[in-house]
């Protein structure tokens, strides 16, 4: 059974992690191969919108514990550097909307790959946990760096020192996440975001992507920078045409993604 699933439908990658016995717990080769889809989704331009879910009752239960434990695996540095850093990285570089749509629980690993994605929403009943504190481990994939930055200093904090387990309901008050839908409208709905992101102008969200990259670590000046550069590459863009063309012909932009 593939590690992954994975398909390209209406400009969307429909990525799902497919371990579901094991709660989509990250091995060593479902790592590498989340890595290789994220590439694929970066290089082909029918994909507009990546949307990643989990299969079963979790989303992803993080790192698969027996692959630790076990004194052939990788072990913790590689893990790290070679598994979980890429997936961060290539989530945050790839020039297209990331969807983390939550079915089920979300540990450690798995809660903080979801935080880093553009958008994340959860199923009502789906739950979010730092789960590191609890097996003697700090946050990793990024946690520390966005975790403050969606909930503020204090939240983060006992979040995940405490490890407790996090409502869909709670992470989209506190600002963790994006949005929760009812459970039996879940796949439908977050379904209905992706596509939505899809049919949007690819290029200049792809540029909103970078300028809030650099809103992170920018300074106010640096900002404004940032912006001018990019505002100049979407005006070029044909998306840009079409966007100011059907405003004042007064019908509903095509956008192709160019
Ligand atoms: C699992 C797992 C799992 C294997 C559920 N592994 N089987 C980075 C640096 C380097 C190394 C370490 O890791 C990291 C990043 C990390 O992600 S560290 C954090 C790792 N994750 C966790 O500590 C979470 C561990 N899981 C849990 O605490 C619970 O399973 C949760 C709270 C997610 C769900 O609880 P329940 O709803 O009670 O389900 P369950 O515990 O019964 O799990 C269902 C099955 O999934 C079960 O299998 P079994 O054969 O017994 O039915 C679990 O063993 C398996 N599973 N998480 N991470």
């Amino acid at each position: 059974m593939a590690l992954i699933l994975s398909e390209v439908k209406n400009q969307v990658a429909w990525i799902t992690l497919n371990r579901p016995e094991k709660y989509n717990a990250f091995n060593r080769e479902m790592a590498l191969l989340l890595q290789e889809l994220l590439d694929q989704c970066a290089q082909d331009p029918q994909v507009r919108c990546v949307h990643i879910t989990g299969s079963g009752k979790a989303f992803c239960a993080g790192q698969d514990l027996a692959e630790v434990a076990d004194p052939e695996g990788p072990g913790m540095e590689k893990i790290l550097k070679e598994h979980y850093n890429p997936i961060v990285r290539k989530i945050r570089a790839l020039p297209k909307p990331v969807l983390a749509a939550v079915n089920g629980i979300a540990a450690g690993a798995g809660a903080n790959i979801a935080l880093c994605c553009d958008i994340t929403v959860a199923a009502k009943s789906a739950s979010f946990i730092q789960a590191f504190s609890k097996i003697g481990l700090i946050p990793d994939n990024g946690g520390t760096y966005f975790l403050p930055r969606l909930v503020g200093f204090q939240r983060a904090s006992a979040y995940m020192m405490l490890g407790d387990r996090i409502t869909a309901e709670e992470a989209q008050k506190a600002g963790m996440i994006y949005k929760w839908f009812a459970d039996k409208t879940f796949q439908k709905d977050s379904g209905q975001l992706a596509l939505t992101l899809a049919g949007l102008p690819t290029r200049a969200l792809a540029f909103t992507k970078e300028a809030l990259n650099g809103s992170m670590s920018h300074d106010f000046e640096a900002q404004l920078h940032t912006e001018d550069l990019l505002q100049q590459k979407a005006a070029l863009t044909e998306d840009f045409k079409e966007g100011v063309a059907s405003f004042l012909e007064k019908r509903k932009p095509q956008f192709t993604g160019q």
